[in-house]
């Protein structure tokens, strides 16, 4: 995809009189901030969770692991980090602190990091070689640092939260820059508690007092996206199963929302007042950490494009968690999978079966040629069609450049602009028949739409938009066979 930004070529239209006598169309409801912008072009990136409970053979460590149990015997950053380029992954958020409260960086403030094992005497700094590889590779980096602590004896208490911050100062300032900050909402309530082996309770409205939280990382990594449950700038889409809802709006009406409560993430709000765009998460394996047990059990490449399929194509974006083994390396077989659902994707997406089509709109706004229809097949997803401001029931016809086959349909919105769309259908010019057929409706379009669809031979498609909220918008339209694994 390329930048949101508003791009030479379109400027340049505009600027020798070709076009541009038409103001464009008014923002609608809630939009995306520039640094949302920028999230949304991401598209895809690794979860990286690594810690005492990859030794342990836990998922969510108690708080008493011995500091000596993180042990990697052949820890590789740069065979992560590879993995990670290999799979078309845009960045990597690392578990700096998982609930167990162990700190993979050596933490002036803490007692219970990598600095007390054996890994590398004591002198190892894992956020420092993730984040160093990240920065080489081109992989953008962001960080876990979870609020629930079942180490720390001052847990529920006024200083942890200074603790907190203070961690979080430190990752934010000597690590480069972050990308995403990923709060997490989950709190199990018992825990080891620096020996007291107790369960404790924390109001999770009150206790992080969260809007404090989030200025640090305003100040410190202002172009960083805050993710948790309820946002404030990315939303967790509700499950662990890489499902985004259909439809799914990255509008919501978030009011109340924090991490560790939210409601109806999966679809969010169509016209919601805050423009809260979803993360999907997913493991490839069952866990999130490494278990020798799971090895038989990594999602195949044609699980993963269903993932892709459901969630970067329902508008949000995809977080796949990668889990480093026992040596701190991805394992062989979950290498495997993602280069190869890798290699589906580029297959698939590299070759637009629209490419040399003509289009033919029902209206453009004010007949001028920087909204005309041809921008939703120029590959660029800084220009776009749009209609005049009282036409929204509108109509695309693509003459497509001889018969094409086809299951696979992509739509985007101008996002800058807002959600517009609610309604749409897609026909196909059936020859024999000599009539249109219906094949797909579509809901949500927002940052991108994938739409599955039978195979379909056809040298003509049309799209009715059929409700809006406003005059739509459309930035991007494709047509593709989806690779087969
Ligand atoms: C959850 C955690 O409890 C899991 O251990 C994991 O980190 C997942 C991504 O988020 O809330």
């Amino acid at each position: 995809m390329k930048p949101l930004l508003p791009s030479l070529a379109f400027a340049l239209l505009g600027f020798t009189g070709l076009s541009g006598a038409t103001p464009p169309p008014a923002p609608y409801g809630a939009v995306p901030s520039a640094r949302q912008l920028a999230w949304h072009q991401l598209g895809t990136y690794a979860f990286v969770h690594f810690t005492v409970n990859t030794f342990t053979d836990r998922e969510w460590g108690l708080g008493d692991e011995s500091e000596k149990v993180f042990n990697p015997s052949d820890f590789s950053a740069e065979q992560i980090v590879a993995t990670v380029k290999a799979a078309g992954l845009a960045g990597l958020i690392l578990t700096c602190k998982h609930h167990d409260g162990f700190c993979l960086w050596p933490s002036r403030y803490s007692e219970h990091t990598i600095a007390k094992s054996p890994y590398r005497n004591g002198q190892g700094d894992l956020v420092r070689e993730i984040s160093d590889a990240c920065a080489k590779a081109g992989i953008k980096f962001g960080i876990y640092l979870s609020p629930w602590d079942r180490n720390r004896a001052d847990y529920g208490k006024p200083s942890y939260i200074e603790y907190y911050r203070n961690q979080l100062r430190e990752l934010l300032t000597n690590y480069g820059p972050i990308f995403e900050v990923w709060f997490d909402g989950a709190n199990g309530g018992d825990g080891y508690y620096g020996g007291a082996r107790e369960t404790r309770h924390i109001d999770n409205t009150t206790y992080y007092d969260w809007p404090n939280t989030w200025k640090i990382v305003r100040e410190l990594q202002p172009n960083a996206v805050l993710f948790s449950d309820g946002g404030p700038d990315v939303r967790w889409i509700g499950n662990e199963k890489g499902r985004a809802g259909d439809p799914c709006w990255a509008t919501i009406n978030a009011d109340g929302f924090f991490p560790g409560h939210a409601d109806h993430l999966e679809t969010g709000d169509r016209d919601g007042a805050s423009w809260i765009p979803g993360e999907s998460d997913i493991s490839i394996r069952p866990g999130w950490f490494y278990h020798a047990s799971e090895d038989t059990l990594v999602k195949s490449p044609a699980e993963l494009f269903s993932v892709y399929l459901d969630t970067v194509g329902r508008g949000t974006n995809l977080i796949l968690n990668l889990a480093p083994d026992r040596r701190g390396r991805i394992p062989d077989q979950d290498v495997a999978s993602v280069t190869q659902w890798q290699r589906m994707r580029k297959e698939t997406f590299d070759k637009n079966l629209v490419a040399g089509a003509k289009v033919h709109a029902t209206n453009v706004r004010g007949n001028d040629t920087q909204f005309s229809a041809v921008h939703v097949v120029d590959g660029d997803r800084n220009t776009y069609w749009a209609t005049d401001d009282d036409v929204r029931a509108s109509k695309l016809i693509f003459e497509l450049d001889g018969p094409r086959t086809f299951d696979l349909v992509q739509l985007a919105e101008y996002l800058p602009l807002g959600q517009r769309i609610w309604e749409a259908r897609l026909d196909y010019f059936d020859s024999i028949s000599e009539d249109w057929k219906e094949f797909a409706a579509v809901s949500s379009i927002g940052a991108q739409r994938l739409v599955p669809c039978p195979i379909i031979s056809t040298s003509r498609v049309r799209l009715r938009i059929l409700r809006c909220g406003v005059a739509p918008t459309l930035a991007d339209f494709g047509l593709f066979l989806r690779a087969r694994p």
